[in-house]
Order: C-alpha cells, then structure tokens, then sequence
C-alpha cells in the first residue's frame, strides 16, 4: 500500500454536558480527524485524541498535528507499506508522541482492512458481535447530583460507573452511590490528584466495596501505586495515564503497581502496541479493559472494535453517541441496548463519515500530498 494525500480537519464538537476532572472542565472534544487516502482510492480515518493543554498527558493537539505533519506523514510519504504492523516500526525512532503515531497507525489499519474488505474488528482478531459498557461521571457539585446522575445511566443500562474524583470529592461520593446501589461495580478515577500523604486515606476505598481505584498518584509514578495496591485488601489499583506502552505495562506488573489496565490505544502509540498489551494482561492475568478520551465517532469505532476482543473481560469507558454529542461527525449512532454496545461489522471502521455535520463542526482543512 502506497498513500496518496491526507486531510486533516480541525474539529470541535460541544459535548452535552461539559466533563470535569480533578484537573480541568472540558465543554467541547477538540480533535483532528485525519482521512488518508491510498493508492486505489480507498480511505482510512484516525482521530488525533491529544487534549488542547497538556494536562492529561504530556502532548497537546496543536503540538501532536504538528508531529503527525512534519515527521509522521514524512516517514511514510513515498514507501510501500507492506502490512499495518509495519506501520509502528517506521515510527519507533521517534520517541513519546503516542497520540500523534496512533491517529496515523490507526488510520492505516482501517485502509488495510478496507483493502482486504473486511471490518477492523475481523481484521485485529475480535470475535463478539457486541461489547458490555460503563460509562464515566465528571466530578458533580455534590453528592446528590452525583446519586441522580448514576440513577439515570444504571436505568438507561450501563454495567458499571466509573466516578471522577478528587481530594475533597471523594469519599463521601462514593459513599453516597454504594449507599443507593450496594450491587453496582463503582470504579473511581482520581487522574492522579493524591500525594503521598493521603494514602492511608485512600486505604478506606475498602470499606465502600470499590472494583478498582484509577491513577491516583503521579504520571510517573509507580512506587506509590505498588504501596498501595499492597495495603488495599480487596480494590484493585488500575493505571491509565502511567501506561504508554507494553513496557511500562511489564514494569507495573513486576512491581505490583496495579492489578488492572485501563488500556486506550491512543495513549499506547496506536492499534499494535494495544494488542500487544491486551495480549500480556491475558497471559499474567491481569484486567484489561478499554478507557475512553470522550472519543467522536471515529475514535469510538476503534474502541469497540478492540473491546470486542476476548482479552477484555471487563465493561470499558465506551458509553452511547447520546451520552456525549448531541450530533456527531459520523452517520453511525453507538447505541444501548441492554447494556451492550454493537460492533459494527462494515468494511474499516464500519463507520461513515457523515459530511454535513464534519463541514457543520470544522475550523478548518489541511490537504497533504503524498505521492
Ligand atoms: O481518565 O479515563 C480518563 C476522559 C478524558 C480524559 C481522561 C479520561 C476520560 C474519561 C472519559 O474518563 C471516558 C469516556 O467516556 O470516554
Ligand atoms: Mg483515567
């Protein structure tokens, strides 16, 4: 396979409710929606998920498209790229930048697929026909607010809540959804707000039955995380922001950092590097499932289809199109039914883009040549 052109549009899409963290308030996904094009016409899609401030991870959008344009694109302009698992080799002399890699990657996969005119999830080896979901609650004002948002998505069907947290937002948030749901599996994500003062602290995740406790410490951190997951009796420590690759991964395990992964194929550099991981958490044992970035239409096909593999035993932060947007830039519509999100099975992706809408939500277009 031989690229042509690429197109990058520079999307911002409102999402319905804004999304707070312990860090920030995000009101709309931001994002460039990467078309390229190969030599027979076919085109594949990647969404670049890098936030506009660095403060999820290190990269930022404006910096990680400037990677994608000047040395991305650059490595593959001109070379005939025998299969997608190639892709990341050309790539791996350029250190970090995982974003930026998995939107080209990614979109090279989907062209793959659609030359070989099969689905993405076929191609990477997932075999359901549809995936249980959760879904993922912003820090709300208090307590009462937070119990009424998590009536309304275990009503609409989710499997479990993941809750945002932070020092001061925490405890009694929890506390006041285990008191109304004493079944429902809680997940808490703390996007790395606690020292290492507050570990005692966190030791009373215990008491409130939490599956899993989600970053709490730093980007780099392991140490803390391994104190940690061995004083908890029963809540498995879960790293997210620290994992870029199967390495970190391996690290993690050896120490006893965590007990699970939540896995986003955008923060490991792309389709391969997932897999792979996915592929190691099987064989140690260790839970692996499928996060989200708030992800539209194109970076959501590519979490279901990869959640639709076996490794991933448990429900991931990939909710309903509805939960997030109130129009998104593909035809295709994630839907709830019964909990369960279906995989699409058309060719790539299995998702259209639906050109009205891009137009509706773009600032503006960058066409690249590349033959
Ligand atoms: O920490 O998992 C996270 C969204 C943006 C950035 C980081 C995270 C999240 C979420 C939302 O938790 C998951 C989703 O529904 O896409
Ligand atoms: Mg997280």
């Amino acid at each position: 396979m031989k690229l042509n052109k690429a197109f990058l549009y520079k999307v911002h899409l409102p999402l319905l409710t804004p999304f707070r963290t312990s860090y920030g308030l995000l009101r709309e996904k931001s994002f460039y929606l990467i078309a390229l094009e190969d030599e027979l016409g076919n085109v594949g899609y990647g969404e670049l998920e890098a936030f506009p401030l660095p403060d999820y991870t290190e990269e930022t959008l404006e910096g990680a498209k400037k990677v994608v344009v000047s040395l991305l694109l650059e490595e593959l302009r001109g070379k005939e790229i025998k299969c997608a698992e190639e892709v990341s080799e050309f790539f791996a002399w350029i250190r970090g930048n995982e974003m930026a890699k998995s939107s080209i990657e990614s979109a090279c996969y989907d062209l793959f697929a659609k030359r070989q005119k099969i689905s993405l999830a076929h191609f990477i080896g997932a075999q359901r026909k549809e995936i249980s979901v959760g879904v993922s609650i912003g820090i709300q004002k208090n307590e009462r607010l937070l119990v009424e948002k998590v009536h309304a998505y275990v009503s609409a069907g989710y499997n479990r809540v993941k809750v945002k947290i932070k020092p001061g937002a925490d405890f009694s948030y929890l506390k006041a959804i285990r008191d109304e749901f004493p079944e429902l599996p809680i997940l808490a994500d703390a996007n790395s707000a606690y020292e290492e003062k507050d570990l005692n602290e966190l030791l009373k995740l215990d008491w409130l039955n939490i599956t899993m406790i989600e970053q709490p410490f730093g980007v780099r951190d392991l140490w803390l995380h391994a104190k940690l997951q061995d004083k908890l009796e029963k809540v498995a420590v879960c790293l997210d922001e620290n994992i870029r690759s199967l390495e970190d991964v391996k690290q993690a395990h050896a120490f006893g950092s965590c007990r699970a992964i939540n896995l986003k194929m955008a923060r490991v550099g792309g389709l391969r590097e997932a897999l792979r991981i996915a592929e190691f958490c099987k064989q140690t044992g260790m839970i692996v499932w499928c996060g989200g970035m708030l992800e539209a239409g194109v970076g959501r096909a590519y979490n279901v289809a990869l959640a639709a593999r076996n490794e991933f035993q448990f429900p991931g932060d990939i909710s309903a199109t509805s939960r997030y947007f109130k129009q998104d830039i593909v035809r295709h519509n994630f839907e709830l039914v019964d909990g369960k999100i279906c995989v699409p099975e058309g060719l790539g992706i299995g998702v259209e883009i639906d050109e009205q809408a891009l137009k509706r939500f773009t600032e503006s277009v960058e066409t690249i040549l590349l033959d």
